[in-house]
């Protein structure tokens, strides 16, 4: 700064007071105005930032909102009064015990850090090797609902963060999805069976949502509860789905919808298909898109955390027993 430089008091504080002031680091800051638009501070006659008084507080309540276990993508740009909201339904603040056990699953919580280290030390065969030793290790259920899954959530922070860059974020994508088509393919053939009879299942994305890891995850278990799997993979047009599913004689149709996805045009999307879909083709939502799960979509079955999928299929197969009559 120079002699011309307004008085920082006033207009606000530079990037590395604001940085010890709420404990966010310079490189976070930097990465979350990009990213998602806030905070959005003054530039001083230098071009260095300042950042107001206000912003400094809302920062103040998203750093207690991560603390407390919420992630970037759902905090940041929030204006005060939801912050203050939000932060009065987490309670006081909890820190995560890594020595704590589930109390649904009774497992202890995986160590991610040790993967975030390898990711970060760009070495993809590493984390290859060590992602397929705790497949083999955990099994592929126990792998997908405590290591994949909260991994990728924990991958997806550390971008947000700024810890990893987006290349980074990529090489991870392509190693875990390695990982897990290979444990899918491992898996015996499917057997059909009329005492237990299992969907069909097409899976897929619609053409907006890029995101295709909750997919894969929904396929492995599908696939472990005995369910004949067909990927499409990511972004299908809405009428190929229909195609897809008559020409596969899918019994169900199973989409993923990320949190980047607009709620208004996510319904309406599902709206669509569902008027296209036979009437006997049940239609399956999940993901962490908030507009599946605030209203019910008439003929949508919305189900967010894995742990429902398996409940789901008993319930299909059970409508779809007939029982001899007396
Ligand atoms: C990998 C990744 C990408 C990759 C995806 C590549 C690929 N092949 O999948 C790429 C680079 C393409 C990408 C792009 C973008 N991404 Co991205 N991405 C991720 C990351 C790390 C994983 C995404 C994922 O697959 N999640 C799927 C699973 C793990 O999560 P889930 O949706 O919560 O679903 C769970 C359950 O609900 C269930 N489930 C999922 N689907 C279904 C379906 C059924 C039927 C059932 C029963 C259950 C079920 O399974 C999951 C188990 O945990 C996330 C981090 C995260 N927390 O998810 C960010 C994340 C989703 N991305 C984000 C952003 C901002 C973007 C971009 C906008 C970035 C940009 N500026 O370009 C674009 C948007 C692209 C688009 N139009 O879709 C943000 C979204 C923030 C927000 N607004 O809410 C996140 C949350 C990162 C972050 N922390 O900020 N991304």
């Amino acid at each position: 700064m120079n002699a011309n430089t307004p008085i920082t008091a006033e207009a606000g504080l530079p990037i590395a007071a604001v940085e010890r002031e709420t404990g966010l680091a310079k490189d976070t800051l930097r990465v979350w105005e990009k990213r998602y638009g806030f905070p959005q501070p003054l530039r001083d006659l230098n071009g260095d930032r300042l950042y107001p008084a206000d912003q400094v507080q809302r920062l103040q309540l998203i750093r207690r909102l991560l603390d407390a276990g919420l992630r970037p993508g759902k905090v940041v740009g929030l204006g005060s009064s939801e912050l203050q909201h939000l932060l009065e339904q987490q309670g006081p603040t909890q820190r995560k015990d890594s020595s704590r056990t589930d109390p649904d699953t009774g497992l202890q919580p995986v160590d991610l850090e040790p993967l975030l280290a390898i990711i970060a030390a760009h070495n993809p065969q590493a984390l290859r090797h060590a992602l397929h030793s705790a497949q083999m290790r955990m099994g592929l259920a126990p792998f997908v609902t405590e290591l994949a899954s909260p991994l990728t959530s924990a991958v997806g922070d550390a971008w947000a963060r700024g810890r990893f860059e987006v290349f980074e974020e990529h090489i991870f994508t392509e190693v875990i999805t390695g990982v897990l088509r290979q444990a899918i393919s491992s898996l015996p053939p499917f057997s059909a069976s009329t005492a237990f009879p299992r969907p069909k299942v097409l899976l897929t994305t619609v053409p907006q949502e890029l995101h295709g890891l909750g997919l894969l995850m929904v396929e492995a278990l599908l696939a472990l509860e005995g369910c004949n799997c067909v990927s499409l993979g990511t972004q299908t047009p809405l009428g190929d789905i229909v195609q897809a599913a008559q020409a596969h004689h899918a019994d169900v149709v199973a989409l993923s919808f990320s949190s980047v996805q607009s709620g208004p045009v996510v319904v309406a999307s599902l709206r669509e298909l569902r008027a296209q879909l036979p009437q006997r083709v049940d239609l399956w939502v999940g993901g962490s898109c908030a507009a599946l799960y605030q209203k019910p979509i008439d003929g949508i079955t919305a189900v967010q955390p894995l742990s429902a999928l398996s409940p789901l299929v008993t319930r299909w197969s059970s409508t779809r027993l007939s029982y001899p009559t007396p």
